[in-house]
């Protein structure tokens, strides 16, 4: 059985758009695309002296198992060149797993659903729009209710819905 998974996108370096797309791209064939968030552009969050990034959240399905699909994120950073800089700092290409299925899962170097996305308007205003009644599967918060509380200052819809999502 195919596992159901989250994929949060975040660019602010070169052609943001291209990145996005590109991204997505390169996750195929071993994650297929089902679903995915209209892009918004975001003001810069933890380090602010950055340009604005733009985020997209995706649903998608794999085999692959939490491990193996972190290293596919990874692969495919590397790929388009990303550059190991400072925490929080600017990158052609960031692609973070939020969920994967209703696992709860903590190894070294890889927490699932993602321990940050709490308080992060750049990841939940895109995925409340893809998934507003999932549910988280520690708290049991819905990401509407989590984005309730949140400052979402700044963030404006870049895209209208999915217009560059090629599903499988
Ligand atoms: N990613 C970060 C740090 N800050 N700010 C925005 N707006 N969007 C991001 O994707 C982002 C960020 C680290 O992953
Ligand atoms: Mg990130
Ligand atoms: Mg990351």
């Amino acid at each position: 059985m195919p596992h159901t998974v989250y994929i949060a996108l975040g660019t602010n370096l070169g052609d943001r758009v291209q990145n996005l797309q590109n991204a997505v791209k390169l996750l195929k064939p071993d994650v297929r695309l089902l679903d995915c968030s209209p892009i918004y552009e975001t003001p810069p969050w933890g380090y602010l002296d950055q340009p604005a990034f733009l985020n997209q959240v995706v649903r998608a399905e794999t085999d692959l198992d939490p491990e193996e699909l972190l290293a596919r994120l990874k692969g495919v950073e590397a790929r388009m060149g990303r550059q190991k800089t400072m925490l929080n700092g600017p990158r052609i290409i960031d692609l973070d797993i939020l969920f994967y299925d209703d696992l709860v899962f903590k190894s070294g170097n890889l927490s699932i659903p993602h321990p940050r996305m709490a308080g992060r308007a750049f990841v939940l205003v895109p995925l409340a729009d893809l998934a507003p009644d999932l549910r988280h599967p520690a708290s049991g918060q819905r990401i509407e209710e989590m984005l309730a509380g949140i400052d979402t200052t700044g963030i404006r819809r870049w895209s209208d819905a999915a217009e560059d999502c090629e599903v499988a």
